[in-house]
């Protein structure tokens, strides 16, 4: 009946916890982490999945409170009636008995009056049991409005900040390691065309280049199956040392791309099962608006060792695979946003948003297969190739193990004076 003031108060300190996630998450000035995300910082997205992750038990929580404190209210009214009704009983019994002139001769109504204040007295025992459990039960309220008094003090007080993030700003990393940062971390940027600076992960290495990480795969600890708002705005984690997996997000990456006098590169890395790096770049990388669907354009394949999978790729099973499997020019689908060139619904069937055609040739938001080789059978309901696929390098049944998607503008590609020096070299898979 009464919830155990435990549950109650793990309801309530999740309440406060939330609260104070939420409205840290938002602001720009910290990155704010708690028990419930760890020692990073979560996307927005991050903030929403934990938010609506614990709301159901915390509703449950307050609503059996709530129902409990009203059916002691009932019964405590119930009570305060029978007593009138005693007290009025029992008064108009003695004057009765008073008043009636035979009463001193009737030994059986006298009888009839004790056995009615025996009665009295059952009831007030009664009473007075239902008195202390009301009392019980407000000494168990008083404790957890203590409790969440301390709750509100403790959240009120900034939480210890244990994510580094540097204090150098920019519009993207390379204008952060042009300012003199030397060491890969968190920074928060500013594109010239966005209204709030937001964090990313820059990756910025010895010869001074400044990677703006839009996408990691490491280890499958996010699952990348999330609708259009949650690739709108991104999700998973960002850490200073790079060991979470995250989408920064559609929104932010067409904000670094977007009105630049400078053409963007992209660079792919991959890394295979057997520990093999890759890499494809691609110039002047561009995200479109929402409004156009997050479109995905670039200039051409500029080189790498993955090969060009965006280019399309003939699989054999129809002269038309390479131009239906091309990304250049694709709209950004997800399941509930149906933007691909295909009957039915690509990113439906292989889990995932991607810039899909009908499908795709390369996949870097697919399903993290442990190990790399899966089969249709593993590929659940629908049976496609839904893993994380570069098909110019592993077949299309084979699931890379790492990925990474970053920005850098192209005059910092290669370092100054080098004649597209090494690009293998610099290329160069950092570890
Ligand atoms: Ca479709």
């Amino acid at each position: 009946m009464v919830p155990s003031p435990l549950a109650a108060a793990g309801g309530l300190l999740l309440l406060f916890s939330l609260s104070s996630a939420q409205t840290r998450g938002d602001s720009v000035s910290l990155c704010a982490p708690n028990d419930g995300f760890g020692k990073y910082c979560p996307t927005t997205c991050g903030v929403a999945d934990y938010l609506l992750k614990y709301m159901p038990g915390v509703d449950r929580d307050l609503s059996n409170l709530q129902r409990d404190l009203e059916s002691i209210a009932n019964l405590t009214q119930g009570a305060e009636e029978k007593i009138v009704h005693m007290k009025d009983s029992t008064t108009s019994a003695q004057k009765s008995s008073i008043q009636d002139p035979l009463f001193k001769k009737s030994s059986s109504m006298l009888d009839d009056v004790i056995r009615f204040e025996k009665t009295i007295v059952t009831q007030e025992q009664q009473i007075f049991d239902l008195q202390n459990l009301i009392s019980s039960n407000e000494r168990r309220m008083a404790d957890l409005k203590q409790l969440s008094i301390q709750l509100q003090q403790t959240c009120s007080e900034p939480c210890k900040d244990t994510v580094e993030i540097q204090t150098i700003t920019g519009t993207d990393c390379q204008d952060i390691s042009n300012k003199g940062a030397t060491t890969s971390g968190l920074y928060y940027v500013k594109p010239l065309k966005a209204t709030e600076q937001f964090l990313v992960y820059c990756e910025i290495d010895s010869f001074g280049r400044g990677f703006t990480v839009i996408q990691r795969r490491r280890d499958g600890s996010v699952d990348f199956h999330k609708d259009w708002n949650q690739f709108k705005q991104g999700f998973g984690y960002l850490s200073p040392d790079d060991t979470t997996e995250f989408w920064l997000g559609n929104e932010k990456t067409h904000l670094l791309t977007d009105g630049l006098s400078i053409p963007t590169v992209l660079r792919i890395e991959l890394v295979d099962w057997e520990g093999n790096k890759r890499y494809a770049d691609y110039t002047m990388f561009k995200l479109g608006s929402e409004a156009d669907m997050y479109r995905l354009t670039y200039g051409f394949y500029l080189g790498g060792d993955a090969g060009d999978a965006f280019a399309g790729f003939d699989f054999g099973d129809d002269p038309s695979d390479k131009f239906y499997t091309s990304h250049n020019g694709m709209q950004f689908s997800t399941f509930d946003k149906d933007n691909d060139k295909y009957d039915g619904n690509c990113a439906q069937q292989d889990g995932s948003g991607w810039w899909m055609n009908r499908c795709h040739a390369a996949h870097l938001n697919g399903k993290y297969y442990q190990g790399g080789r899966y089969t249709e059978k593993d590929a659940g309901e629908y049976g496609f190739d839904n893993g994380i696929i570069w098909v110019t390098w592993h077949n299309r049944w084979y699931s890379l193990k790492e990925t990474t998607m970053k920005l850098i503008p192209l005059t910092r590609l290669t370092t100054t004076g080098g004649q597209q020096m090494g690009v293998k070299e610099l290329g160069g898979l950092k570890k």
